[in-house]
């Protein structure tokens, strides 16, 4: 993989380290009872288990990554010149909510803006926005939105808390670099009017979203961000919408869902992510299809349909979600080399979706060999990385009243001991990644 921006800057880490260290000094929106509309919603958010990330803005036309402005240290007014390349001619709302249908994907998460604080959407609140600086002067996220409803996809709006762009965006963060903005700016005015503003037509003129992913509250580990005014906000226009909140800690009072990014729940490979995970709180985790978020013509280190399937298993056994991203040119389409993969995975999904979709994390612990998914009396377990024709889980508290392969149905021999649960399995068929046994529970 060449050219492609290392994932983590030394500020960015810097930005989480003194965050975990100090915490954020913000008060969330403590008295926060959710409304039964959200409580739903976030059981249907566990039960969808499988969506996809979009990285697109106007940095897409650089083809390096959403972190470009910051990256090369371009100026402000060098910045503003790009929304006049950015023409999605070949962007079609169908297309995209089909490709995620057809990857078995349930949700669709799209940044409304990344950090350098471009509206992607028809806003009144700045005219740093798709509609008044672009040539191409429409709004796609309405159109995404109508075309989400129509096919019975739900949409959620990624907002950078971030804003590399807007002056009162101040005092700025640790990935500050001199752009040419001025040394004042009025904060309070910058989340409460600027952020909130645009928050507000999101959650007004895009019909019932999903919720809101936020990102970038560890530029400024120390700010107060008002959280209690815009966790209110959302949960007033929209009760149902989950705040989904990437700020990499413990989750707040408001917070509907713990994200974790690049890593399964408490799994802190990234070294960033916490290691506390929420037991009463749905669970996602993000990653990319290659390496990259915001469209990259330097990364063409795709994952292939096994990588894939791997990584939503291991995560319904983890009782998380699994949030993929691409990112997609800045004409509007869509790299085959994602669409491929995606295709496969849905093909896997229309056979095995039962044993993920609408499952929760199963009885047994993750471990190498797979992981186990549950929903009513059946627990499913999920060969992913076992030879031998044996193979002993440990203690499961039910009588499990008999046991047959997903696929084919055919019946799968075992004994139960307070030990545990030994099974033979069937032999592993040519291009399965994952051998899926149905253990029925006895009631
Ligand atoms: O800095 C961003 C990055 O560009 C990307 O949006 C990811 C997605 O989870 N989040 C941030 C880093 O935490």
């Amino acid at each position: 993989m060449r050219n492609v921006r290392p994932f983590l800057s030394a500020n960015f880490i810097l930005a989480f380290v003194l965050s975990t260290i100090f915490g954020t000094p913000v008060s969330a929106q403590s008295d926060y009872q959710p409304s039964p509309e959200n409580l739903q919603a976030r059981r249907e958010f566990q039960d969808m288990k499988f969506g996809m990330f979009i990285h697109w803005g106007v940095y897409s036309v650089l083809g390096d990554g959403e972190w470009v402005f910051h990256d090369r240290k371009l100026k402000l007014d060098e910045y503003n010149r790009l929304p006049a390349f950015f023409n999605p001619e070949k962007f079609d709302a169908t297309t995209w909510v089909s490709l995620a249908k057809a990857a078995g994907m349930k949700y669709i998460t799209i940044t409304s803006r990344h950090h350098d604080g471009f509206a992607m959407f028809d806003s009144k609140v700045s005219d740093w926005n798709i509609v008044q600086r672009t040539p191409y002067k429409k709004d796609p996220l309405k159109m995404l939105a109508d075309e989400c409803h129509r096919q019975g996809i739900k949409l959620f709006f990624y907002y950078s808390q971030l804003d590399w762009h807007n002056p009162d965006y101040y005092p700025r963060g640790v990935t500050n670099w001199p752009n040419g903005r001025p040394d004042h700016g009025d904060f309070n005015s910058y989340l409460d009017n600027y952020m909130d503003g645009q928050l507000r037509e999101l959650l007004t003129n895009y019909g019932p979203i999903g919720g809101i992913w936020f990102d970038g509250m560890w530029d400024k580990p120390d700010a107060d961000w008002h959280l209690t005014k815009t966790y209110a906000l959302i949960h007033q226009l929209q009760p149902a919408a989950l705040i989904i909140p990437n700020h990499h800690q413990t989750p707040k009072p408001g917070e509907d869902v713990q994200t974790f990014e690049r890593d399964l729940p408490g799994q802190n490979t990234a070294g960033f992510n916490t290691k506390y995970v929420s037991t009463n709180i749905p669970l996602e985790s993000s990653d990319t299809l290659n390496g990259a978020w915001g469209f990259n013509i330097g990364d063409s280190n795709y994952k292939s349909p096994a990588e894939l399937i791997q990584k939503l298993v291991r995560g319904a056994g983890n009782n998380s979600n699994l949030l993929l991203n691409i990112g997609p040119y800045p004409n509007g389409e869509i790299d085959p080399q994602f669409v491929s993969p995606l295709q496969a995975v849905g093909e896997w999904l229309s056979k095995y979706g039962e044993s993920i979709y609408g499952t929760r994390g199963g009885p047994i612990d993750p471990a190498d060999w797979g992981a186990t998914t549950q929903k009513d009396n059946k627990v499913y377990v999920h060969v992913l990385n076992w030879t031998a024709p044996l193979l002993a889980l440990p203690p499961i508290a039910t009588n499990v009243a008999g046991a047959r392969s997903l696929l084919g149905g055919g019946k799968v021999e075992f004994t139960q001991n307070p030990d545990g649960v030994i099974l033979k399995l069937p032999p592993p068929q040519t291009g399965e990644t994952d051998r899926v046994i149905v253990l029925t529970l006895a009631k």
